[in-house]
């Protein structure tokens, strides 16, 4: 009897434990993400980590959600961030995507970054210029981290540009000496076809908001 007994509280052991993994990894399943690169380099004494994302028009079927919505605005390879608590980040986006504009025009101003400064070239710049904000008017996303006071508006390339021109747009920002975890985002209403540019893209982490993990 005794035994039986045993049996029966290993099983309820084991069907809860089974439970409790399809809520959390089936039911919540954990995205993909990526890490930044280190580097042999520091900065004010911390050691300086790099990305290097890209904005796209259309995030295709080897983009976010696995072809889901493909034709989605979104970043590549994924907006699922890891950085090593205390380092800089190095940031590069490649903006391929094109002007669509502020609605809040605060979002030109560069915010947290280090000196409060980028450096922008590519397509429409003959050379590199370092620049504290950019006309509203020809952003075509901003990367921002609202609890970091970071922020930077990625200018768009131009409606008369050439086939294939792109802007390039790097900048650095401290994260914090403490793990955590914060939500970033795009402040375009950059979502072509949703109500007032703010929906589906522009609502779902993976394609215009994402999460930054600090440690
Ligand atoms: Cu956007």
């Amino acid at each position: 009897m005794r035994s039986r007994f045993w049996i029966l509280v290993a099983g309820v052991v084991v069907a809860g434990v089974l439970v409790g993994f399809f809520v959390t990894r089936f039911l919540n399943p954990v995205p993909p993400q990526i890490a930044a690169t280190t580097t042999s380099t520091t900065l004010q004494g911390r050691p300086v980590v790099s990305f290097n994302l890209t904005t796209v028009a259309a995030v295709g079927t080897d983009g976010q959600g696995n072809g889901e919505h493909p034709q989605w605005v979104g970043y590549l390879p994924t907006t699922y961030l890891k950085v090593p608590a205390g380092a800089v980040v190095h940031m590069t986006i490649v903006q391929q995507d094109g002007q669509t504009g502020l609605r809040n025009e605060y979002f030109g101003l560069v915010r947290g970054t280090i000196n409060n400064q980028m450096t922008l070239s590519g397509s429409g710049h003959k050379q590199s210029e370092v620049l504290s904000a950019l006309d509203p008017s020809l952003a075509a996303h901003t990367f921002t981290v609202p609890d970091l006071g970071v922020s930077v508006p990625l200018e768009g390339v131009a409606s008369d540009a050439a086939a294939n021109a792109q802007e390039v747009i790097t900048f650095d920002f401290v994260v914090p000496d403490k793990p955590g975890l914060f939500r970033w985002q795009c402040f375009v209403p950059c979502a072509a076809g949703t109500l007032y540019g703010n929906g589906g893209p522009m609502q779902t982490l993976g394609y215009m908001a994402g999460e930054l993990q600090v440690g």
